[in-house]
């Protein structure tokens, strides 16, 4: 009797310190013995991860756990649900903790500049995954984040927009082509405001786009990479005067462009010919869209980072030199070879 009121005791005080730890949980290699891959003992990372907000943040998670039980490298993993005061909660939390390595993947580019100096002046190596920050001026990323794993956001929108005008100048909407006079009209749902992907790729978007004058931008709002509010932003471009003279959605994630394809359906008009979607992700609901010929194209962005972290961790530590930034090699889906991909995606 006595040993049981111990043992439950003792399961008290740990579900309290789980709670206290901002929902942190150890994952990847956990408690489990043994040393990390190519290094002489086990070491430890603290992630903050952003949410859960699209299929894409999902799996790049599923893909951070993962190797981490490949590398057998102790993950202590914080889930941010979207909000920069958590992560900077989970981090001073690391740091507390004297991990060996952080890894985050900040939910927007600015506000980053103390908590990094904390974790410099702590002589803890930084990865910053998926989104960059932006520091104040006269600082340079390098020197506070040892190394940055993810996308060219800006490249990737430019895809969208030559893929966009080819498809408008050979095969068009039901309503039109682009002969170079008419008025070509775009709709835009932009990702969480003030995030690398967001701030990128609308970078990209209009630098690329300015070279076709007569593609005109006649909605612009945020859908937060969510497929719920991608809905219903378009069903409320749907609703107003304009709605007949889209003619082109550019959804910043697939997220998002799924919800919106609902709301064009139940506005009675046909997602990928009255109103032609490109979107950028290329997760396994964009293919089923595709394959519905619902979406017309997807730009790849690659959330299997898992991987080059871990990897990069190790040589991080080991002193070994790195190359501060690899860029993901990523591709572009359409109605050419959506079905043929499909089978082999992992994500
Ligand atoms: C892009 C990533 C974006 C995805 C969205 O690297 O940050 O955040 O495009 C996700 O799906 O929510």
């Amino acid at each position: 009797m006595k040993k049981l009121l111990v043992v439950l005791m003792v399961l008290i005080a740990a579900s309290f310190a789980f709670a206290a730890g901002g929902g942190q949980q150890a994952a990847g290699g956990g408690s489990s013995g043994g040393v990390t891959r190519g290094m002489d003992r086990k070491i430890v990372m603290g992630y903050s991860q952003i949410g859960a907000e699209s299929e894409w943040r999902t799996a790049c998670t599923n893909s951070v756990k993962a190797a981490a039980e490949e590398w057998n490298i102790e993950l202590i993993f914080s889930d941010a649900q979207q909000k920069q005061e958590n992560q900077m909660q989970a981090i001073r939390s690391f740091i507390r903790q004297k991990v060996d390595i952080i890894g985050f993947t900040p939910v927007v580019e600015t506000g980053w500049d103390a908590i990094l100096q904390e974790i410099k002046d702590a002589g803890i190596p930084v990865i910053c995954v998926d989104r960059q920050v932006t520091l104040a001026a006269g600082k340079r990323q390098e020197d506070y984040i040892t190394a940055f794993i993810g996308s060219n956001m800006q490249a990737e929108a430019k895809k969208a927009v030559q893929w966009v005008v080819n498809y408008m100048k050979t095969t068009g909407n039901t309503k039109k082509k682009d002969d170079g006079s008419v008025d070509i009209n775009i709709a835009i749902l932009e990702g969480t405001t003030g995030s690398g992907a967001q701030v990128g790729r609308t970078e990209g978007w209009n630098e690329e786009i300015a070279k076709y004058p007569n593609y005109k931008t006649i909605f612009r709002q945020t859908g937060n990479f969510t497929r719920a509010e991608g809905q219903q932003v378009m069903e409320a471009w749907m609703k107003s005067p304009q709605a007949n003279d889209i003619d082109i959605l550019f959804a910043q994630n697939d997220d998002m462009a799924i919800g919106a394809i609902d709301a064009i359906n139940a506005a009675g008009k046909k997602p990928g010919s009255d109103i032609i979607i490109v979107s950028i992700d290329a997760v396994k609901g964009a293919f089923d869209a595709m394959l519905r010929k619902e979406l017309n194209a997807t730009i790849e962005c690659n959330p299997l980072l898992g991987p080059q972290v871990m990897d990069t961790a190790v040589k991080i530590l080991k002193k070994q030199s790195i190359t501060w930034w690899v860029e993901s090699e990523e591709g572009q889906f359409d109605w050419t070879n959506a079905e043929t991909a499909y089978p082999t995606r992992q994500y």
